[in-house]
């Protein structure tokens, strides 16, 4: 053994380093003096692993666990059932003069290495994944070493002691939220100012955590509420996309109808001018040309008049 001034980590050794004068074992020396190695306490295959226990609320469940890496075969392996989505562990040390350099595996249940850690120059370990789909996950602990044993770095033979787990984990069995769209309005004349609200969206076991829009005609954004001025006349759609605490989303839509404004044109009737004919029948046919004119004085074109005769209707 020796010290490793200037070093962030130092790990103690059997003098594995270059230029060694003491390989003794003291971990067999330990043992030849009737100090036997603890017997492991988590098992080391994913048939032999040790559920990590927690509790589960709001759609997260939190675990924690703690276990000793006895000798340097050692594997200890911690099963987990979890839902799709983001999953966070930290593995630490024994808060006082630790051993332990640990390298953190999470497979799934196929036995696929979907995230390792193992921070050079620390002993504690966090590490964020993103859970591919529900179901079955192991998290495994091994004493790991660093670099080349040689010169600066050390073998996995010092790394044993006490860790402790920590994690948390989406809750398998997430219900989907739903997403709601409140609108001041569905239809108006331009300029339309609408406010649009997903605050009615719900989560059934968890909250609501995203609000995404989108939009027909311009970018999208987001928040739980937002507001839109449609100038121009036309038909637009809406939609909400909500995201739980536990990554699963979901949509909505409304489509928001924009009418033109009604054009009101000052206008007057200039003139009626009478006529009747009598066919040689005696059928008699009276009409009228009413002249429109607007505020200018000129002519509107397809005017629609309507007029109601009353009085005498026959004879001169
Ligand atoms: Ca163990
Ligand atoms: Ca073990
Ligand atoms: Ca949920």
């Amino acid at each position: 053994m020796g010290v490793g001034y200037y070093q962030a980590l130092t790990q103690w050794s059997r003098g594995e380093y270059a230029g060694a004068n003491n390989t003794q074992d003291d971990f067999a020396v330990m043992q030849s003096n009737g100090l036997p190695l603890r017997a492991d306490d988590h098992g080391n295959t994913p048939g032999t692993a040790t559920v990590l226990g927690g509790t589960s609320s709001g759609g997260i469940t939190t675990v924690s666990a703690s276990g000793v890496i006895e000798r340097a075969s050692d594997v200890d392996v911690f099963a987990f059932s979890a839902g799709a989505g983001t999953a966070t562990f930290t593995v630490s040390p024994a808060a006082r003069a630790p051993n332990l350099d640990a390298w953190v595996g999470l497979r799934d249940s196929a036995g696929n290495l979907l995230a390792n850690i193992n921070p050079p120059d620390a002993l504690n370990a966090t590490f964020t994944v993103n859970l591919p789909a529900a179901g079955t996950y192991y998290l495994s602990m091994q004493g790991t070493g660093k670099g080349d044993p040689l010169t600066t770095g050390y073998t996995a033979y010092g790394s044993v002691g006490q860790y402790a787990i920590a994690g948390s984990f989406l809750s398998p069995g997430n219900q989907a939220p739903k997403a709601v769209i409140t609108a001041s309005a569905l239809r108006g004349t331009a300029p339309l100012t609408v406010q649009l609200s997903g605050a009615g969206s719900t989560d059934a076991d968890g909250s609501v955590v995203v609000w995404a829009w989108t939009f027909s005609d311009v970018a999208g954004t987001s928040g739980a509420a937002t507001t839109r001025t449609y100038a121009t006349p036309g038909i637009y759609a809406v939609q909400l996309q909500v995201t739980d605490n536990g990554g699963l989303s979901a949509a909505a839509s409304a489509t928001i109808t924009v009418d033109a404004p009604v054009v009101v044109l000052p206008m007057r009737v200039a003139d009626i001018a009478m006529s009747r004919t009598v066919s040689r029948r005696g059928v008699a046919q009276a009409s009228a040309a009413v002249k429109v004119l607007d505020s200018s004085s000129l002519p509107v074109a397809g005017a629609t008049v309507a007029g109601r005769w009353s009085g005498l209707v026959s004879g001169n």
